[in-house]
């Protein structure tokens, strides 16, 4: 178990989270989308998966069983890793993903902690850890970071990262540290898509948060945080948007830069595909 205390929170009201955004880099608002609203798009994600399932282990699957299901998971991940890695990247374009993205609840609240006009940094993620659906740790739990790195938007650029499932400590909740984001960019060495702080961090300053299916956790892109310790044999399911303040001064002066890589490959994937008779039967 990672040796941190656990988040002892008061209620926040909407005059006091800009000062305790502030302060800490970080806040949680709870219950601030419905667990309706959250379990519309876990259906949906492991119903996304459960086509794949079924193709490559050439059965159906109870996604509502959660152990069938998990299991089904590791065995499509264990049997045909290129189509798993495809299927996490379809479950970020869900369209009930992006338009949770663009509600006007998101806005507000951006605009009550100082994002004047925020704007979309890259489109939304959605995370499923587990260490059986990873081909190294870094995979499943990630050391401590800032976003800022990756993004390099506004100073003010947050992260708003929230679990599809009830997130507690023994299934990986994320760690944060507070006060974080007052100390800039720290040096970070490179992991794949994120970079790892190497110098030492108070270890015992760091906070390990619980969410709800329906809270929110909102963090400055300055914030060091890291995931915590998924003991269970469960799948941790989150997603986060990512949003700049557009009128940010040194994201104008710095002529808004997105260092995102969104391109298609110039290969065809399946050479030959598709036949004419293909194309035209699509359209009979
Ligand atoms: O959810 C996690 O464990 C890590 C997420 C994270 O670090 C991020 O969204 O920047």
């Amino acid at each position: 178990m990672d040796n941190v205390s656990l988040t002892n929170e008061a209620p926040v009201t909407g005059a006091d989270i800009k000062s305790q955004y502030f302060k800490d880099g970080y806040i949680v608002v709870r219950n601030f989308f419905t667990p309706e609203e959250i379990k519309a798009i876990f259906d949906e994600a492991r119903g996304v998966f459960a086509y794949q399932i079924e193709r490559t282990l050439g059965r159906k699957i109870d996604v509502d069983n959660q152990d069938e299901f998990e299991a089904g998971m590791y065995e499509f991940f264990q049997k045909d890793f290129d189509a798993f890695v495809n299927t996490g990247k379809q479950v970020q374009h869900l369209v009930s993903l992006h338009r949770l993205g663009t509600d006007d609840r998101i806005t507000k609240v951006l605009q009550s902690i100082g994002l004047e006009y925020p704007i979309i940094a890259v489109r939304p993620a959605m995370m499923f850890n587990s260490r059986n659906l990873a081909k190294k740790q870094d995979y499943w739990k990630l050391g401590a970071h800032q976003d800022w790195r990756g993004g390099q938007g506004s100073l003010d650029s947050i992260v708003m990262w929230f679990p599809l499932v009830d997130c507690d400590t023994a299934l990986g909740g994320l760690q944060v540290l507070p006060g974080s984001h007052k100390r800039g960019l720290f040096e970070g060495s490179d992991v794949d898509y994120i970079s790892s702080i190497q110098e030492e961090l108070p270890e015992d300053e760091f906070v390990q948060l619980e969410l709800k299916a329906g809270d929110i956790l909102i963090f400055s892109t300055f914030t060091v945080h890291r995931s915590g310790t998924n003991v269970t044999p469960h799948i941790r399911w989150t997603s986060q948007f990512r949003f700049n303040n557009l009128v940010e001064k040194t994201f104008v002066d710095r002529g808004f830069p997105l260092p995102y890589i969104y391109k298609p490959t110039p290969e065809l994937l399946f050479p030959g595909f598709p036949k004419q008779e293909e194309v035209e039967a699509v359209f009979k």
